[in-house]
């Protein structure tokens, strides 16, 4: 993606805000409700976002920033600007009205957008084995005429490419693509989740694909790093967390006279 392209990011947006530029301290000041956090602190966990970084703030209701992603997609399209609209949303998502509605949408307009499904097999606690009969969610693209492509999402460079041959080919007017990307989630789905429902056999096949230490060995093979400079970046990254907390706790808390203030914008009807 471009610094200038779009994101639309669901109940999950805390890897999406980093990777779209919004700051560690932005990000986690907003977790505690800071003035400093990028709503300034009445967003919380679940609606980060930042404008300014192209990324809309985060909507937690299941498969709504799909058709808000489509209506991104539209504007660029009628100003002619080459931008692209993306939008993130799980497996479960994808068994929601609003799904079907956005890929229609965005294959009849032809809109410069992308649709990446994180299939992390679960929906809060329901496997996908009981909501699906098909074996990807990318097939369903070709119910409206859209390319559909499965990605490795435990795999870096996998990642990478299918996603730039789908933002690609968005941004040379050539229309969306559904990109499926296959992944797992190792913990429940909230903290008061018990996680009972998992096989622990297909929770250690999934942590054995973990992206993180397989990207590491990548990187070692290739001769790009080796050990001691992955485990230098990985205790310069646990000290910008750690700082980015201890600053967060330090932060101000939003006061009472701000209550009604950024609720509304203040602008003209455009034309
Ligand atoms: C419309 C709607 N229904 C239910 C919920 C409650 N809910 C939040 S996350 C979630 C599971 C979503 O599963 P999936 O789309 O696979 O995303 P994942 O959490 O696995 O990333 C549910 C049911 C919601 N937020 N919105
Ligand atoms: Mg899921």
């Amino acid at each position: 993606m471009e610094e200038s392209d779009v994101i639309a990011s669901t109940h999950r947006p805390n890897g999406h805000a980093l990777a779209k530029g919004l700051s560690l301290e932005s990000i986690l000041a907003e977790l505690y409700g800071k003035t400093t956090g990028c709503c300034k602190g009445k967003g919380g966990a679940m609606h980060l976002g930042d404008a300014g970084k192209g990324m809309l703030p985060a909507v937690a209701v299941v498969a709504a920033n799909m058709p808000i992603t489509a209506g991104v997609a539209l504007a660029f399209k009628l100003k002619r600007e080459k931008r692209v609209a993306v939008s993130f949303f799980g497996d479960g998502a994808s068994n929601n009205g609003a799904f079907h509605e956005a890929l229609n949408l965005a294959a009849v307009l032809d809109l410069p957008a992308v649709f990446v499904c994180e299939n992390n097999h679960y929906a809060a606690s329901t496997s996908i084995k009981r909501t699906l009969r098909i074996q990807n969610i990318a097939d369903r693209a070709a119910a409206y005429g859209l390319p559909g492509i499965v990605g490795d999402g435990m795999d870096v460079l996998d990642v990478y490419a299918s996603a730039k041959e789908a933002i690609d080919r968005a941004r040379r007017g050539e229309g969306a693509t559904l990109l499926e990307l296959k992944t797992f989630r190792y913990c429940g789905h909230s903290r008061r989740d018990p996680n009972n429902y998992m096989e622990p056999k297909e929770v250690e096949f999934w942590e054995s694909k973990d992206p993180i230490p397989a990207f590491g060995k990548t990187l070692r093979q290739a001769g790009v790093l080796d050990q001691g400079a992955l485990e230098a970046i990985a205790s310069e990254v646990e000290g910008c967390v750690d700082a980015a907390i201890s600053q967060a706790q330090a932060d101000p808390l939003p006061q009472q006279e701000d209550t009604f203030s950024d609720l509304y914008v203040t602008m003209e009807a455009p034309r």
